[in-house]
């Protein structure tokens, strides 16, 4: 207690206005980084308890703020597997990081372990990385010093992408056992990735240049490192990576990125779009992907996360039929209210697979993508990755093909296994798939755009005055309150040809957001206006 006390003096919370507290969030906490000191020792303190409750297993913690602007910065907890922390525990991490006073929080870290059971006096392992953030450094010494404080075992990996750490603790927990996810370095992480990508490539062709735009952050000097990995005389790769400048802390996310291309609607000014190049962009972390081009006739061409996810669900699907295996998998893809509609048609009309809607927020999707043997999930914004279950990668493995075809099938998808990240949505891993998707495919990005059109659409943050108001049901598609709203709403859209619309109080951001979908982008537009002048 005494060391844990000593410490904290050492790294203050910032008291926040009467009536105000910090809450772990989507994306744990996340805010300007000169209030993040304190909250980052504490979070420390939770990673501790949290490993000794779960028998010394490594616990995970990323500082981060991905896309967000430069001044920011986020802290967040990596499960065992490498999946968000237990929902069950946000509570305690929110209640660590409100006690008022250094006493109070020794007092709160006590009660916590009483309630929960959990022996202090077991080991803790706690693995933890940040991205390239100035601020991250002020950050991990915070954190080191609430580790050390309770004599928690700890690694610290420096730089790495959001996904890559989330590798690091699977790999950290499975050493040695039969579910082995990998070598435990940053080095296994790219070995891991190159092999699986020359296995799912084989003989395949990749046509013409793809530019990464790295949105200036962790993100292009990883990729620019695993690029080293890729064996030249096996697989042909034209890429080039841009805005990969991590050494002005003031570019990071600014006019590039993923966020940029999928908020803006529009490629980054720089470099300069050339036509009939392939374009893909990360955001400040690595863990969402975005795709375009430039048509010379038609302009800017943007495809999504829901564009990944149908892509990704065609391709595995036609794999495991031709396997042999399509009565013994089943394939879902999961979404959140953000997809577009006709992305949503085109997977369960024309593709015949299931659909679920969860809750924003990755670690729904990822939830309920675990019921599936082969679950696809991601936001539109391009945050998701693709789940195999043990069964699904035991027939990859183990069945056995009847003919060519079917080897061939078997050995594709046993490959993709490998290369998608298991754990968590990851930039880099997507990319890779696909690029061997559209290989195999033998499809440009235009061959991609045509499996379907997608429906006009608007996305706008609406100011109110306390968004804490506003309550959903159904997957955050209807406002349960405030009274009358959703009604309000329904007869909007009534309006519109083809028109879909909903509000919701956002996770990240003091605000709410309404999406809107319809026939044509003039009627997008205005059903997003009416909808919002509803709410505020
Ligand atoms: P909120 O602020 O709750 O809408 C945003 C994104 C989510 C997710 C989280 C976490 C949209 C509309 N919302 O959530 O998809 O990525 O941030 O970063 O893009
Ligand atoms: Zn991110």
């Amino acid at each position: 207690d005494t060391a844990i006390l000593a410490a904290s003096v050492r790294h203050p919370i910032v008291p926040l206005e009467k009536g105000q507290f910090y809450r772990y969030g989507t994306a744990g906490f996340r805010m300007k980084a000169d209030l993040l000191e304190g909250i980052t020792f504490r979070v420390g303190l939770l990673a501790a308890l949290r490993s000794r409750k779960l028998n010394s297993q490594a616990i995970g913690v990323m500082i981060t703020a991905s896309h967000n602007p430069a001044v920011d910065n986020g802290v967040k907890i990596v499960d065992p597997l490498g999946d968000m922390l237990e929902q069950d525990w946000e509570r305690y991490a929110t209640a660590l990081v409100n006690a008022p006073s250094d006493e109070q929080l020794v007092e709160v870290y006590n009660r916590l372990a009483t309630d929960l059971k959990i022996d202090l006096k077991i080991p803790a392992k706690v693995v933890y990385g940040r991205d390239t953030r100035p601020s991250g450094h002020k950050l991990v010494t915070a954190l080191a010093d609430g580790l050390q404080s309770t004599n928690a075992e700890y690694v610290d990996y420096k730089i790495l992408t959001t996904p890559q750490l989330h590798y690091l603790v699977r790999t950290t927990n499975s050493e040695g056992t039969p579910l082995s996810y990998g070598k435990v370095s940053e080095l296994g992480y790219y070995e891991k990735l190159s092999e699986a990508f020359v296995r799912a490539i084989r003989s395949r062709r990749i046509d013409g240049t793809l530019v990464v735009d790295c949105a200036n952050g962790v993100g292009g000097p990883k990729l620019s490192e695993f690029l080293k990995h890729i064996p030249k005389d096996k697989v042909n790769f034209d890429i080039k990576v841009v805005n990969d400048d991590v050494l002005r802390p003031e570019v990071l996310n600014l006019d590039c990125g993923a966020d940029f291309v999928k908020t803006k609607q529009r490629s980054p000014p720089s470099p300069k779009p050339q036509p009939g190049v392939r374009y893909c962009s990360l955001d400040g972390d690595a863990d969402r992907l975005i795709y375009y081009w430039v048509d010379p006739e038609s302009g800017f061409v943007m495809l999504d996360g829901d564009r990944i996810s149908s892509l990704a669900a065609s391709f595995i699907g036609e794999l495991v039929e031709r396997a042999g295996l399509k009565d013994d998998l089943r394939i879902g893809v999961v979404q959140t209210a953000y997809a577009n509609g006709a992305s949503t048609n085109y997977i369960t009309q024309h593709l015949k697979l299931p659909v679920i809607c969860t809750p924003t927020g990755v670690k729904h999707l990822h939830h309920v993508a675990q019921g599936f043997d082969i679950g696809v999930y991601f936001e539109a914004n391009g945050h998701g990755t693709v789940l195999f279950s043990p069964d699904a990668l035991n027939a990859f493995q183990n069945k056995e093909p009847q003919s060519p075809a079917q080897k061939d099938a078997l050995d594709t998808l046993a490959a993709l296994g490998d290369l998608i990240n298991q754990t968590v949505g990851d930039a880099i891993s997507d990319m890779l798939m696909v690029e061997v998707i559209l290989a195999h495919k033998n499809w440009t990005l235009r061959d991609w755009a045509m499996t379907y059109a997608d429906l006009p659409n608007r996305l706008v943050r609406v100011e109110v005055g306390n968004k804490d108001l506003f309550h959903t049901t159904d997957a955050e598609r209807r406002l349960s309150h405030p009274e009358g709203a959703q009604d309000e709403i329904d007869q909007a859209v009534k309006k519109y040809k083809d028109a879909r619309s909903f509000a919701r109080a956002s996770g990240t951001e003091n605000a709410c957001r309404v999406y809107a979908e319809a026939a044509s982008r003039s009627e997008a537009n205005e059903l997003a206006e009416r909808v919002a002048r509803i709410i505020e």
